[in-house]
Parts: C-alpha cells; sequence; structure tokens
C-alpha cells in the first residue's frame, strides 16, 4: 500500500515542477539573467585626440595589443571580452579615456594597482584616492569595497585630457596573506580608444628579492 502512495506523491510533483508556469517563470527568469549580464550599448566612440606609445610591458611579460572578442563582457578579469574598448564595463567599475584595472583570483592576497603620472602625481597618495589632474583609484581588494572574493583594483580618468607625457603603472604584492606564492595577475589598460593588458606572476621569488613582487607598465601619451 505504500509504493502506490509514493508513486502518486512523485506523480503529484511531476506537473508542478514542469509545468508552463514554471517553465515561464525560468524563462522569465532567464530572461531577466540574461538582461542584466548583457553590456550596456557599446561604449560611445570618444574623440580621442592623443597617442600612447613606447608601450612597455614587464620582463617577461608579452603585452597582448590586439583584442580578440570571446563573447560577452565577463566582470572582474581586466579583460576587454568583447572589445568594445572599455574593460569590465556594466560591473560597476568606472571607466574614462585611461584606465587601468587588475585582476587575480588568489582571494587572501593584498594586490596593489598605483600609478605615476607626468606630472609626478602618486596615487594613490596615502590615503588620497584621486589626483588633482583627475585620476581615480575606484576600488581597493581585498577589503571593505564590495570584492567578494573577485579582487579587482581600478584606476579611471575622468576628464577629457588626460596628461600628456610618461606614464608608469605599478603593480605590486603588498601582502600574500597565507595565499599561495605565486600570485597570478591579469592586468588590462584602455588607452582611449583600445585596450591592451598582459599576465604577471607575483611572489617573493626563491631569493625573498622584492623585484619578483613589483612588475612595472609604461607608456608615453602624446
Ligand atoms: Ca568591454
Ligand atoms: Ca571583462
Amino acid at each position: 500500500m505504500r509504493e502506490p502512495q509514493r508513486r502518486r506523491d512523485a506523480e503529484g510533483a511531476g506537473p508542478r515542477g514542469s509545468g508552463p508556469s514554471y517553465v515561464f517563470a525560468l524563462c522569465a527568469s532567464a530572461a531577466i539573467a540574461l538582461l542584466s549580464c548583457v553590456p550596456p550599448a557599446p561604449a560611445k566612440r570618444v574623440a580621442v585626440d592623443f597617442v600612447a606609445s613606447n608601450l612597455a610591458a614587464p620582463a617577461g611579460a608579452a603585452l597582448e595589443q590586439a583584442c580578440t572578442p570571446t563573447g560577452p563582457e565577463m566582470c572582474f578579469n581586466a579583460v576587454d571580452d568583447n572589445c568594445n574598448g572599455v574593460i569590465d564595463e556594466g560591473c560597476g567599475l568606472e571607466t574614462g579615456l585611461l584606465q587601468f584595472t587588475i585582476a587575480w583570483s588568489a582571494a587572501a592576497a593584498d594586490v596593489n594597482l598605483s600609478i605615476t603620472t607626468p606630472g609626478d602625481e602618486h596615487l594613490p597618495n596615502g590615503r588620497e584616492r584621486s589626483t588633482k589632474s583627475g585620476f581615480h583609484l575606484d576600488r581597493d581588494c581585498p577589503g571593505e569595497d564590495g570584492c567578494g572574493g573577485q579582487n579587482v583594483e581600478n584606476v579611471y580618468f575622468d576628464g577629457a585630457e588626460p596628461p600628456r607625457g610618461s606614464y608608469s603603472v605599478d603593480i605590486t604584492l603588498a601582502d600574500l596573506h597565507g595565499a599561495e606564492s605565486p600570485v597570478q595577475v591579469h592586468f588590462g589598460a584602455r588607452l582611449g580608444s583600445r585596450t591592451v593588458g598582459f599576465d604577471v606572476t607575483l611572489g617573493p621569488g626563491a631569493s625573498g628579492e622584492d623585484a619578483a613582487k613589483k612588475k612595472t607598465f609604461t607608456f608615453v601619451l602624446a
């Protein structure tokens, strides 16, 4: 007698679980999810009247200068996946004519992104996260900036005329905090209407030398 009872329950569960309303709800939520992960309209092509040259990746890193679209934009990987000229758009990161982004998956590791502008401004500078010329650090991970285990740091320029001259962008391993060494970091840069990037590994190195904890990207804006 127990067997038919169980079967009836199972049959009863079927229509509730796979009926039209369930399918509709599934489609609706899928549609909403799709909407929220579709990137906003392609970045507006803004007039860029500067040229970035002398791009130099750190020793041992291969600079990717040609963007190859791989699909919709993915968040928090510091890659311009859809090659629209903006890194991680639609993910809550700010962007501008210049944008520098690092992403790393070692949750505990503290990696810092910092830049030195042609006017010898340093960002960040102590607790200061903006420069007079218009650069801002909009995320500091890991920490209280909504990192949620997806470590990203992002610097962007919010004006129309970025300072001309030599830039230096440092990627520094501040503290492993128990993470395995070396730490893999992806760096992406938006330079006007194009994006470039490279992968680096940061670690204390066999002899503990500091050089292996800091990698630098340089370029000149003219
Ligand atoms: Ca993009
Ligand atoms: Ca991305």
